[in-house]
């Protein structure tokens, strides 16, 4: 039998989509390794292990032709001068895009290919990004008390490597600077 067409209401300013078959949870262990201030990471982890971000994932079968959606939400905060981020990956089929619109809050999209191009795209709400095939993605917060919240929509077919971008990190850190965020080197990647 064939699938049938469905809808979902995204409602504001909860923006919990009223069908969700999944809620994942970061917390500030899940990126171990990530921080660039790791004595810092450290600190705050022997406190309390803070929830970074959230995923509700709206589940389909995991193959060519269908999509998956869901909400982002990744919650204010920095370890040391670094603003709260996600994991970030490259998808395991490298060659799947993503497209992100951003519904609340201020931060950005770091972006890199496996060649080193770098791209770091300002998220808005209204803004909507188109990640192209090959570009590792990682979301990143920088309002001081609201959310940054996307809805995202990929291929199902294609999976998450994890593992690149735990190894040295991405290529662009972003940092609070003195008048606002910064977009600096990362110098695990020099
Ligand atoms: C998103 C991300 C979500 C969480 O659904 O999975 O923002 O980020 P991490 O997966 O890096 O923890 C996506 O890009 N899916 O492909
Ligand atoms: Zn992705």
């Amino acid at each position: 039998m064939v699938d049938l067409p469905f809808t979902f209401t995204i409602p504001m300013p909860q923006v919990v989509p009223s069908r969700v078959d999944n809620h994942i949870e970061r917390r500030l262990s899940a990126l171990r390794g990530q921080f660039f201030d790791q004595e810092t990471y450290h600190k705050m982890l022997s406190v309390e292990d803070q929830l970074i971000y959230e995923v509700y994932e709206i589940k389909r079968p995991e193959v060519v032709g269908e999509l998956l959606m869901g909400i982002s939400i990744v919650h204010p905060g920095k370890v040391g001068r670094e603003f709260f981020m996600t994991k970030g990956h490259f998808h395991s089929v490298l060659e799947t895009s993503e497209v992100y619109y951003c519904l609340r809050g201020e931060g950005y999209m770091v972006m890199e290919t496996p060649e080193g191009d770098t791209s770091v795209e300002a998220l808005s709400p209204g803004k909507v990004l188109y990640v192209p095939p090959c570009w590792a993605h990682r979301s990143v917060c920088t309002s001081r008390q609201e959310d940054l919240v996307t809805f995202f929509a990929y291929p199902a077919n294609a999976g998450h490597d994890y593992g690149t971008i735990e190894r040295q990190g991405f290529r662009k850190l972003v940092l609070d600077g003195e008048n606002g965020p910064e977009i600096v080197d990362n110098p695990r990647c020099q």
